[in-house]
């Protein structure tokens, strides 16, 4: 089984810049993180961050026969990215939503998301966790795809 974690812009600054608001913990700790817990399942994990909307619209096209399932971090393109939802309903691949925060505990911009009625479901709001979980969420996904 093979999972695609995208990540969307500015997440590449993670533990450098406002660890107030995002932790200490970077990018690369995160990846290992999830590959930690990718390998109990033998799932492979393809782990990629942009900052361009655009290449992430490639990322997902070019997914088609490559991943099972996709895990998406959009961040800021979550609240505004018809581009992203129009790919990801495009692909057909399971896709699950995920962030760091509580995005429906923040600033009212945020309670909204353009990519979740395209999306399996969402977890947001476990720090790295969120990553770690969407791991098993998207055995679930994958099994339940199949069966
Ligand atoms: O909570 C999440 O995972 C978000 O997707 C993070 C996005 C934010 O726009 C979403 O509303 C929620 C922001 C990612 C930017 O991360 C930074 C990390 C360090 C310094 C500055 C930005």
């Amino acid at each position: 089984m093979k999972i695609l974690f995208l990540n969307g812009p500015n997440l590449n600054l993670l533990g450098q810049r406002e660890p107030e608001v995002y932790g200490r913990t970077t990018l690369k700790d995160i990846e290992a993180k999830v590959r930690e817990r990718a390998a109990q399942f033998k799932a492979d994990i393809d782990f990629r961050q942009s900052n361009v909307e655009g290449e992430l619209v490639n990322w997902i096209q070019d997914a088609r026969g490559k991943a099972d399932v996709i895990v998406l971090n959009a961040a800021a393109y979550t609240h505004t990215s018809v581009a992203l939802r129009d790919a990801i309903s495009g692909i057909g691949i399971p896709t699950i939503e995920i962030h760091l925060s509580n995005i429906h505990a923040r600033e009212e911009f945020r309670h909204t998301s353009l990519i979740a009625p395209v999306c399996k479901g969402q977890i947001a709001g476990f720090g790295a966790n969120s990553y770690v979980l969407a791991v098993e969420a998207a055995i679930i996904v994958n099994g339940a795809a199949k069966s």
